[in-house]
C-alpha cells in the first residue's frame, strides 16, 4: 500500500503577493477556484487519487477560511490513518525565523512529519493546475534506486526562464540543474524530447516543483541550516552525489502563481473541451459539499458560462465566463471574460430592507463587465461598467487593483452605482 509508505508535503505559499489582492485577507491555499473550490484542493485530490491520504499543508499564515474548508472539506474514516493538517509559520514577517523558502518551510516543520511512519516524502506546490498519478512517479524513484525525483515537463523557451531547468541522460537521471536560467544561457540547455513536444516548441525540460524525497536523505538535508530552497540550493546541490531521476510528465499542467496565470486557468474552464478535465470520474476534484440549491437562470444569453450552484441570475449575457457559488447578476447586465467567485451567504429579505447602501450581494442591474475577476461578497452598484484590457495601467485602490490588464475587484468591495474602471 503506497499510503504507508508516503507523506505528502504540500507548499501552500510564501507571502502570496503575486496574487494580491486575492490573498490580502487569506492564505494562498484557500483562494477560491473554478466556481467552487480552492487551491488546496488541486493538490489534495491528487493525492487522494493516487490513494497518498497523508498530507500536510504548510502555509505562511494561518487563515480561519483555509482551516474551516479543510475541516469540512475532508473526512476520512475513524479507522482510516488518512488526515490532512494545516501547519502555519507562528512567527512574524520581521522575525528571522519566518520560513525563508520552501526548504526552510519543510525545514522548520520536520519534527511534525517524523512522528509519523514513511519512506518518502512528496513534495507538492500549492498553486499549480493538473491531475496527475503521482503513485507513477513514486514506482518509477521506487524502480530506478532513486533518492531524489522530480517531475518534469517540456516547456518553451519563452517559459522556460521562469522554472528550474534540467539535463537528464538516457536513463532519465539528472545530470545538471539551473534555476530559472537567463534567455542568454537557453541554448546550452535544449534537450531531446518527443517529436509532438517538439513540434510545439517545448525543447527545455522544467522542474514542475514537485519532488519525492528519500525519508533518510530529506533528514539529512533538513540538517543543514544554510539551505533554503529547494529550486535554488537543495537541488543543484545534490544532483551530482544523490541519484536524481527526472519523471517526465507531457499533460496538461499550469502554474497559476500570478494573476494572469490564476485568470487564464479559470477562463479556460469555459473552453469546448477544457484542458482541465473537471469531469473525470477517476480524477475527480474534491470540495466542500455544501448543499447548495440548483441555480436559477432567466432571460439570459449563456455562451461558454461555467456556472456554480445556488446562484440567481437575470443577466441579458454571460459570456467566457466562471460564476461561481450563490452569485446573484441583476438584469440587463452583460458579463464576458470574467471570473466572479460568488459569495459566502445569502443575504435575507430583511437584511436587504436594512441595509443602508442599498446596493445588493453580487452584481447589479444594467452593467457591462469584461476581463475582470470579481473576489467573494462584492456589491456591485447598478450600471457599473468595468473594462478591463491592455488598454488600462497596473493600479491599485481600496476597491481594486488593476494587473496586466485584469481588473481584480476586491473582496467584499462596494462599487457604487454608475462607477466606470
Ligand atoms: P517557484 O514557483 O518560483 O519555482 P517558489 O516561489 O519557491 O518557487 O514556490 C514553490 C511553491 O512553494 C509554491 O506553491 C509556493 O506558493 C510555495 N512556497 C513558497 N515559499 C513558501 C514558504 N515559505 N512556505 C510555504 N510554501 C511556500 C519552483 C521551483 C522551480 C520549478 C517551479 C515549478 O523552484 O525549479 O520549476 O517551482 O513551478
Ligand atoms: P474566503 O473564501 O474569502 O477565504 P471565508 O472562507 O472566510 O472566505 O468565508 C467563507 C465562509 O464564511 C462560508 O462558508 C460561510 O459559512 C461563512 N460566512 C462568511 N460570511 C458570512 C455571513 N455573512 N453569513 C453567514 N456565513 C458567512
Amino acid at each position: 500500500m503506497i499510503n504507508d509508505k508516503v507523506l505528502a508535503i504540500i507548499l501552500g505559499g510564501g507571502q502570496g503577493s503575486r496574487l494580491h489582492p486575492l490573498t490580502h485577507e487569506r492564505s494562498k491555499p484557500a483562494v477560491p477556484i473554478a466556481g467552487k473550490y480552492r487551491l488546496v484542493d488541486i493538490p489534495i485530490s491528487n493525492c487522494i487519487n493516487s490513494d497518498i491520504k497523508r498530507m500536510f499543508v504548510l502555509t505562511q499564515f494561518n487563515s480561519a477560511s483555509l482551516n474551516r474548508h479543510i475541516k469540512d472539506t475532508y473526512h476520512f474514516s475513524f479507522f482510516s490513518s488518512a488526515f490532512v493538517d494545516v501547519l502555519a509559520a507562528e512567527q512574524t514577517p520581521h522575525n528571522k525565523t519566518w520560513f525563508q523558502g520552501t526548504a526552510d518551510a519543510v525545514r522548520q516543520s520536520m519534527h511534525h512529519f517524523l512522528r509519523h511512519d514513511f519512506d518518502y516524502v512528496l513534495i507538492l506546490s500549492g498553486d499549480q493546475l493538473y491531475q496527475m498519478d503521482y503513485e507513477l512517479m513514486i514506482e518509477a524513484h521506487m524502480k530506478n534506486n532513486a533518492e531524489i525525483s522530480i517531475a518534469t515537463i517540456p516547456v518553451n523557451a519563452k517559459d522556460a526562464t521562469s522554472f528550474g531547468i534540467l539535463k537528464a541522460d538516457d536513463q532519465n537521471v539528472v545530470t545538471s540543474f539551473i534555476e530559472k536560467p537567463n534567455a542568454d544561457l537557453l541554448p546550452e540547455w535544449s534537450s531531446e524530447v518527443s517529436d509532438e513536444m517538439k513540434s510545439q516548441g517545448r525543447n527545455y525540460l522544467a522542474s514542475m516543483g514537485i519532488y519525492i524525497f528519500n525519508r533518510e536523505l530529506l533528514v539529512e538535508l533538513m540538517n543543514d541550516p544554510n539551505t533554503n530552497d529547494f529550486g535554488k540550493e537543495i537541488i543543484p546541490q545534490n544532483i551530482e552525489t544523490h541519484k536524481t531521476l527526472s519523471y517526465q510528465y507531457e499533460g496538461y499542467w499550469t502554474d497559476i502563481g500570478n494573476i494572469d496565470s490564476f485568470f487564464e486557468a479559470n477562463i479556460g474552464l469555459t473552453n469546448d473541451i477544457p484542458q482541465f478535465d473537471l469531469y473525470n470520474k477517476s480524477k475527480r476534484i474534491y470540495t466542500r459539499a455544501r448543499m447548495l440549491p440548483t441555480s436559477k437562470i432567466e432571460g439570459t444569453l449563456l455562451n461558454k458560462a461555467v456556472i456554480a450552484e445556488g446562484c440567481i441570475i437575470s443577466a441579458a449575457k454571460i459570456e467566457r465566463s466562471v460564476i461561481g457559488i450563490r452569485s446573484r447578476i441583476g438584469k440587463e447586465s452583460t458579463i464576458v471574460n470574467t471570473y466572479m467567485m460568488g459569495s459566502d451567504s445569502y443575504e435575507t429579505l430583511e437584511e436587504i430592507e436594512n441595509y443602508k447602501i442599498k446596493i445588493l450581494m453580487g452584481i447589479g442591474e444594467r452593467c457591462f463587465i469584461n476581463n475582470a475577476i470579481v473576489d467573494k461578497n462584492c456589491r456591485i452598484g447598478d450600471d457599473v461598467r468595468i473594462n478591463g484590457g491592455s488598454h488600462l495601467e497596473d493600479k491599485e485602490t481600496d476597491m481594486y487593483v488593476i494587473k496586466e490588464g485584469i481588473v481584480v475587484i476586491k473582496k467584499g468591495a462596494i462599487i457604487p452605482v454608475g462607477y466606470t474602471i
